[in-house]
């Protein structure tokens, strides 16, 4: 056995599950020893769309992503997807070949360019170390909740290796719980919940600042619990006190779908919201943010949170009580361990959940409950009404994935999802051209779902690598293209001042007959009508993957753009 197989295996051996990524000379041994040691290989067509798939398929499986890319370039190409993932605290390792000899053309600083997006630098260096290392840039990526590169050297990989791969992996069962999973004592985001606090002690026992906010659930009138990606995973702690507590419940987009099926679900908080979410979430006297950071995103730039309001925030990691809009209380913590320890505390009050809320939010809680004037028209179609068309024709049982530009809020918005397993966002860099391949890694994670893929067709046109991609892996997704035949967002954000646009418009490009040319079924929209192809798509055998090619109205820029535009 060579170090490139020894580390293969041991990776392996502590429960990776699906590697993806572009194979060429210096990851060939290591990938191959994954499979061998039974990881599923997903071949992308690009590394950047590995690097997304595999950030994708960890957010929603709860296991470690697994990247496995060559040397140089292989590492560059993987870049954006690497720092989306880093910035997202998504656990994943990175496998790449080091070119470590100056004259190589290969050869940069892969140590620095990962350092410099946010991601751990590890190297192997000797074959003693192999087994070691690669256990600890697991532990690394599961117990830090961090995107770790592990540079493998072109000489020490064809070092002979000499002894047995022996892994013991680190305690944890998951990186990330899964989906509508709650994380027993093992469960991987309690990692750390021990930061000073005593909240989540046994027993129930509260002290200190969780004691403080029991107070504080004790007296509010009028309490909101907004939880982020750091709570996908506590649904039941978190209704539980929130009946007690009498609180309305929202998310922020990435943890979209968590509180589905409540009569207190206000779905997203922030630029998503709705008006009435909007309007009851600033109405609150008390904020407790569950694993949510209250960005300028899910806040509206702070605007969707009263400043007579009381804020709170729970977090593994008391550097977030301080950044976007402060908090006036933090509990260092595990979600689901505070709020279950909270539980025994509260006593059961209305507090914001009178009769008179719950109609309102039985009326207005959804976006199609909103009315708007359908523009559709001259062969192009409101993205609204597209939208609403295909939450209608869709499976319920589906994995929503999203690019970035200006149509993202309509997919976001009226198209409904069954659960926080059913949504993946990948925009914490706000790059475009990932959706695509997040809607790939999402549909291995989650097999037993329709993938949906809303991009825009600038988007999806930075992406086309991948469409072989889902065809190859027989996925039965649905792309939807909102394409306005241009850089919208760009169009949007400079057109009102006058500025020239030719830079950021385009010709009409067949995105059907792309699609067709990898053996997709295809449809070209441009008006309610044609949305009969889509119907006729679900009712078959769905045998191939299916394009919408939507012409959409653009007319104007979606108004959660130009709230956006306030941060530029
Ligand atoms: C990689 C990258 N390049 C450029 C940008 C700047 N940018 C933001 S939105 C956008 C336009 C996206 O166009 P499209 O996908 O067609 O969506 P639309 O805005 O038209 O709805 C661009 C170029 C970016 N965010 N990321
Ligand atoms: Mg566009």
């Amino acid at each position: 056995m060579i170090v490139a197989e020894a580390v293969g295996r041991a990776l392996a051996a502590c429960g990776v599950g699906t590697a993806f990524g572009v194979v060429g000379s210096g990851n060939f041994h290591v990938t191959n020893a994954l499979v061998a040691g039974g990881v599923r290989f997903v071949a992308a067509r690009h590394e950047g769309g590995a690097a997304t798939m595999a950030d994708a398929y960890a957010r929603m499986s709860g296991r470690v992503g697994v990247v496995s890319v060559h040397q140089g370039p292989g590492l560059t190409n993987a870049l954006t997807g690497l720092t989306e993932a880093a910035k997202s605290r998504t656990p994943l390792i990175v496998l790449a070949g080091e070119a470590t000899e100056v004259q190589s053309n290969f050869h940069i600083d892969q140590a620095a360019l990962a350092t410099a997006v946010g991601a751990v630098a590890m190297r192997v260096t000797s074959p003693q170390e192999a087994v070691s290392r690669a256990a600890e840039a697991y532990r690394v990526a599961v117990e830090e909740r961090r995107t770790v590169l592990l540079n493998l050297p072109l000489d020490v990989q064809a070092a002979p290796f000499e002894g047995p791969v022996d892994v013991t992996p680190p305690a944890v069962a998951s990186a990330v719980p899964a989906a509508g999973s709650s994380p027993g004592a093992s469960g991987g985001s309690s990692a750390g919940a021990s930061g000073g606090s005593s909240a989540g002690s046994p027993a129930g026992e509260v002290a200190g600042e969780a004691a403080e906010l029991a107070r504080l659930l004790g007296a509010a009138e009028r309490p909101v619990f907004i939880a982020g990606r750091g709570a996908r995973h506590a649904r039941r702690e978190l209704e539980e006190l929130a009946d007690l507590a009498g609180a309305l419940l929202a998310t922020s987009a990435v943890a979209k779908g968590l509180f589905r099926g409540s009569p207190w679900d206000l779905d997203v908080s922030g630029g998503f919201a709705t008006p009435l979410a909007a309007e009851l979430i600033r109405g609150a006297d008390l904020v407790v943010a569950w694993g949510c950071a209250l960005n300028m995103w899910t806040t509206r730039h702070g605007t969707l949170v009263s400043p007579g309001a009381k804020v709170v925030k729970v977090d593994l990691d008391p550097a977030a009580f301080k950044t976007h809009v402060p908090a006036d209380l933090g509990v260092v913590g595990d979600v689901a361990r505070v709020a279950e320890a909270l539980a025994a505390q509260v006593a059961p009050r209305q507090g914001y959940r009178s009769p008179e809320i719950a109609a309102r939010v039985r009326a207005e809680g959804r976006w199609r409950d909103v009315p708007y004037e359908d523009e559709s028209g001259g062969g192009r179609i409101d993205p609204r009404t597209l939208s609403i068309g295909l939450d209608d024709l869709l499976p319920r049982e589906r994995i929503v994935a999203i690019d970035s530009g200006n149509f993202m809020g309509y997919p976001s918005m009226f198209m409904d999802v069954p659960d926080e397993g059913g949504f993946c966002f990948t925009q914490a860099f706000q790059s475009i051209g990932l959706g695509l391949a997040t809607a790939i890694g999402a549909a291995v994670a989650r097999p037993d779902r329709l993938p949906v893929a809303a991009l825009g067709d600038g988007g999806a046109l930075m992406g086309t690598a991948e469409l072989e991609t889902v065809v190859r892996l027989g996925l039965p997704m649905v792309i939807v293209v909102y394409d306005d035949e241009a850089y919208g967002a760009e169009v949007h954000h400079f057109g009102p001042h006058g500025h020239p646009l030719g830079t950021v418009t385009f010709p009409p490009a067949d995105l059907a007959a792309i699609a067709r040319g990898h053996g997709f079924a295809a449809v070209t929209v441009g008006g309610p009508g044609d949305l009969a192809g889509v119907a006729e798509w679900v009712d078959g055998p769905r045998d191939r993957p299916l394009l919408v090619h939507a012409k959409v109205t653009a007319e104007h820029g979606s108004w959660w753009l130009e709230e956006a535009f306030k941060g530029h």
